[in-house]
């Protein structure tokens, strides 16, 4: 059989289960196309994406703006490397410092290069400008993170699963509470070598843990005091996700994030990824300003592909669809219809207990144990009634479709898994 001849789902799970290593347990489902919010399997039948491959898919599958974008450079100049340079990075960096508002970018591939760069950046600028001693430094992390798989990042996550087995682990990170402001103080406090303080806006992974109302102004303010950066993860709350352009927007509506609005929190170092690339390529970028971005040298970090031409374009293509599609409007929108239909019927549900998130990331917490595989078996469920979703952790289901859905498509998905719900319902 030639490797392009088309492959029924049962071949294609079979080859993945003998020639691929087995770090995922993906729902069986073999999807083979995609567009807007729809993806098809290969026997044809048709699914409401409702994960948007964890947020990267943010303006739909297969944009054609996007599409068009990656194409035109891919038929034009691929990768020059940074040994050289080329005639679309530097147009890309001024846009996207323009459009977050920051002095420089540092162009990477993945959200956890990312993350690393930024955790790397943050301690060079605590030894070359804060003055904390050499190999001193400490970054206070939360309960709960998840920021990745590379050795460092998984050394300060607390799930057993991403990380027995794979020390010895970095040192130089504090793990306190989420959403806790007195031991982020305590933590600050407890020593002068803390160079920065990691978060994530919302926790994604943990089960979409919104924090309280004020918790990032007032984290933004004791790091501002103390002179310790505020690191904003926004791999998955960013690019409109939760109804603003970021999630340390806050409740700002505008489509771009500006030191005027009252709720925006600036981080001091800013990470993107996932759908800086509407799910078309691997981008992802650390933001700064000149102060904390000027500690990088010539030969002191970098990437093959970090920043090449076709991230360029399909990155610049990416962001002008948040612009204008208006997706964070879109998905504060929805969001708020999402949350309030789900909350009625979980009134009367006993399969349901709760409904939370922001914008067009959101989550349900099903009424069973986290070691019970309820939460799949209604995963399974959807999709035989056509729609994809997944489990976070054991009883929790992330809901996050891509942010071009409109009202009666997502009407209609809350009819499907309402649907699915009362299946389960005893
Ligand atoms: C997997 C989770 C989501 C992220 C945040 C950095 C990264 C991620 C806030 C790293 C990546 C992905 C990774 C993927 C599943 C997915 C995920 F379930 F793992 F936690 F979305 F919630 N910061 N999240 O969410 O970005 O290197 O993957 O590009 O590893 O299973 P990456």
């Amino acid at each position: 059989m030639s490797v392009l001849e088309k492959v029924t789902s049962t071949d294609a799970i079979a080859l993945e289960n003998k020639y691929g290593a087995h770090n995922y347990h993906p729902l069986p489902v073999v999807l083979n196309r995609g567009e807007g919010v729809y993806v098809w399997d290969v026997e044809g039948k048709k699914y409401y994406d409702f994960l948007s491959a964890y947020s990267a898919v943010n303006q739909g599958h297969c944009h054609p703006k996007i599409v068009g974008a990656m194409t035109a450079q891919a038929q034009t100049l691929t990768l020059t490397s940074r040994a050289f340079y080329n005639d679309k990075l530097g147009v890309y960096e001024e846009y996207i410092t323009k459009y977050f508002g920051f002095d420089k970018v540092l162009p990477m591939n993945t959200g956890a290069e990312a993350v690393e760069t930024a955790l790397k950046l943050c301690r060079k600028w605590a030894y070359e400008k804060k003055g904390i001693s050499e190999n001193e430094a400490q970054i206070i992390v939360c309960e709960g993170n998840f920021h990745g798989r590379t050795t460092t990042i998984i050394s300060f996550s607390n799930d057993e699963n991403a990380r027995k087995n794979f020390g010895p682990y970095t040192a130089g990170f504090i793990r306190i509470p989420y959403d806790d402001i007195e031991a982020l103080e305590k933590a600050i406090k407890s020593s002068k070598n803390i160079a920065g303080f990691l978060v994530e806006p919302i926790q994604g992974e943990a089960g979409v843990y919104v924090p309280s109302e004020g918790y990032l102004a007032k984290a933004k303010s004791l790091c501002e005091d103390n002179n310790v950066l505020f690191i904003a993860d926004e791999v998955q709350t960013g690019i409109a996700r939760t109804g603003s352009l970021l999630a340390v927007c806050g409740n700002c509506s505008c489509e771009k994030q500006c030191e005027k609005q009252p709720t925006y929190v600036a981080p001091d170092i800013l990470i993107l990824g996932k759908a800086l690339s509407g799910g078309a390529y691997p981008v992802s970028a650390v933001l700064a300003n000149d102060a904390i971005m000027n500690v990088i040298k010539p030969g002191q970090h970098g990437s093959t592909f970090g920043g090449n031409p076709i991230a360029a374009a399909v990155a610049i293509a990416a962001l002008d669809v948040v612009t204008e599609e208006k997706l964070a409007v879109n998905a504060r929108r929805l969001g708020k219809l999402f949350r309030s239909e789900l909350a009625k019927y979980i009134e009367t549900s006993n399969i349901a207990t709760l409904v939370r998130g922001k914008g067009l990331l959101n989550a349900v917490v099903i009424n069973d144990t986290e070691e019970s595989d309820t939460a799949w078996n209604i995963c399974m469920a959807l999709r035989d009634n056509g729609l994809l979703a997944k489990p976070t952790h054991g009883n929790i289901i992330r809901f996050a479709p891509p942010l071009v859905m409109n009202e009666e498509q997502l009407l209609d998905c809350v009819s499907i898994i309402i649907k699915t719900l009362k299946q389960f319902e005893n």
